[in-house]
């Protein structure tokens, strides 16, 4: 069985567990913190970045979207990347976007609310906070909402790798309390709900939620 290196609530580790499950894969998932000097982590990911993923003593990599990229050739169960070109570049576009752009204003959220408070002993920044929740966060908001145009799903009619990893930021946003308010952003609010309401992401919100004694 292959090994992740991570903690669950990254959203890059939640992303790749995600896959893993819709797919229907079993994988065993190493707690490994990010940056983590342990040699295993390192041989996969050498950036020391969460998730590493190992097939066998052999072979090992990092990096959610080479992973599932992976699995999708090993795997032909719930495909994940659409058929046709435009729509396949869409989900690739729409899945680099969500991991950088959307994951940097998310993550800083999220660092402010929640990680900075719990292990750091940090106080929250409010001036940083205001910023993201009234300015950066809905910037991106904005975007996103445009790009599903009134639909349910990001590309096409079907649960693609773009879907797959704007939710699993949509979770972060959600442990921060964020509101996705839906008068100013139906579909997006639309999106995130059913997301939330697919089998897998129920358990692995219920997992996520054991990880921090909720
Ligand atoms: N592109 C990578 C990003 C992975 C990533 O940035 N993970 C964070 C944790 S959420 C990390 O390990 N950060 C530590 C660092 O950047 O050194 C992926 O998709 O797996």
């Amino acid at each position: 069985m292959a090994i992740i290196y991570g903690v669950p609530p990254s959203p890059y580790v939640r992303k790749t567990l995600l896959a893993h499950a819709i797919k229907g894969i079993s994988a065993e998932l190493k707690p490994t913190m990010p940056g983590s000097d342990d040699s295993e982590f390192r041989a996969a990911s050498p950036l020391g970045k969460i998730p590493g993923y190992r097939i066998d003593d052999n072979t090992a990599f990092a990096d959610s979207s080479v992973i599932i990229a992976y699995l999708e050739r090993t795997n032909s169960t719930n495909p994940l990347y659409p058929e046709d070109a435009v729509d396949y570049a869409r989900a690739l576009w729409l899945e680099e976007y969500s991991d950088t752009k959307f994951s940097e204003v998310v993550s800083a959220l999220y660092f402010q609310r929640i990680i900075g408070p719990m292990f750091f002993q940090q106080e929250t920044d409010q001036a940083r906070v205001d910023d993201l929740v009234n300015n950066l966060i809905p910037e991106q908001l904005n975007y996103l909402e445009a790009q599903l145009a009134g639909n349910t799903l990001f590309v096409g009619n079907q649960f693609s790798v773009a879907d797959l990893a704007i939710g699993s930021h949509m979770l972060s946003l959600h442990h921060t309390k964020f509101d996705v308010d839906s008068t100013r952003w139906p579909a997006l609010a639309q999106f995130k709900e059913s997301f939330m309401q697919r089998p897998e992401v129920i358990a692995q919100l219920a997992h996520e939620n054991a990880v921090f004694g909720k």
